[in-house]
């Protein structure tokens, strides 16, 4: 009687034990599982760095700001269209500038739009591939639809005349040499940016219907420029966190053939394209 008691104790010590262990290993290769699957939906083949920094941490170790940048502002600096040498007083302190009519000339603005998209990517078909491997992102926002690919295949569905009071709204970096120097056929380098400011060889494009960008902050090497070719869009500001004591926020319209600078790096943007409308800007950078 005294050794089944001992016997069955022991018994249940070691199953007790090995059932925790399992317990444990079960957890550990959740978690593996788990990591594995986030690191691969974050891994990009063309980024210097095996692990990304994730959204929060960039937030959180951002530099400080001076609020030098909107102090005093309630609204953006609106010009005509600015000669190269008017441009330069204002190209780098990072207040929002709409240039009005700036863009004006470009023959984008007639050309451009989804099908022309859709027949530039049929016929360099490797530049989808191109754009994942140097690192042109995506935006989808809240469309729902998850990458390039699949929204040129859904474009004559949603550009079709009888649903075009479906929402959508999507961005992408163009990043094919092909694909830039055919877009580049119907628009110049901005005219007022400085000559010796650098400019990457990505450009996006930023197009939708009745939608638009959600407010975030971008995370980008230099400033940015964006011509609006369609459509009249609201542009939302926000100043950071820690200027929100000194400065306010602000929203401004833009029309086809304004060029507008913001520097998104430091001011918190979402966009509205008008209801009804479709919108359609090209967008770039420098420093
Ligand atoms: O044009 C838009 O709707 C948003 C653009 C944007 O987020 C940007 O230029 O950084
Ligand atoms: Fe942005």
């Amino acid at each position: 009687m005294y050794r089944t008691v001992i016997a069955s104790k022991y018994n249940y010590k070691l199953q007790d034990k090995s059932s925790n262990a399992l317990h444990h290993l079960i957890c550990l290769c959740v978690l593996l599982i788990h990591f594995t699957y986030m690191f691969w939906l974050s891994y990009n083949p063309a980024d210097k760095c095996l692990i990304q920094t994730p959204n929060l941490i960039k937030h959180l170790v951002r530099p400080i700001d001076s609020c030098s940048y909107c102090k005093a502002l309630s609204q953006p600096k609106v010009f005509g269209n600015l000669t190269q040498k008017k441009f330069k007083k204002h190209a780098y302190k990072s207040h929002p500038l709409v240039l009005k009519n700036a863009v004006n000339h470009w023959p984008a603005k007639q050309i451009f739009d989804v099908q022309f998209f859709k027949r530039l990517y049929q016929k360099y078909e490797n530049a989808l591939l191109y754009n994942y491997y140097e690192g042109c992102n995506y935006f989808s926002y809240d469309s729902g639809i998850p990458s390039l690919e699949s929204f040129f295949a859904k474009i004559d569905t949603i550009d079709s005349n009888e649903i075009k009071k479906v929402s959508w709204y999507v961005g992408w970096g163009n990043c094919d040499p092909d694909v830039l120097a055919e877009m580049r056929k119907y628009y110049p380098k901005p005219h007022f940016l400085p000559d010796d400011a650098e400019t990457p060889s990505k450009e996006y494009v930023f197009m939708g219907y009745d939608a638009g960008a959600t407010m975030h902050l971008d995370f980008i090497n230099r400033l940015m420029w964006q011509a609006q070719l369609k459509g009249t869009k609201t542009w939302y500001l926000k100043p950071s966190p820690e200027c929100e004591d000194v400065c306010q926020s602000l929203s401004f319209l833009v029309e086809p053939g304004d060029a507008v600078l913001v520097d998104t790096r430091v001011w918190y943007h979402g966009t509205t394209i008008t209801p009804g409308e479709f919108s359609l800007a090209i967008q770039s950078e420098y420093g």
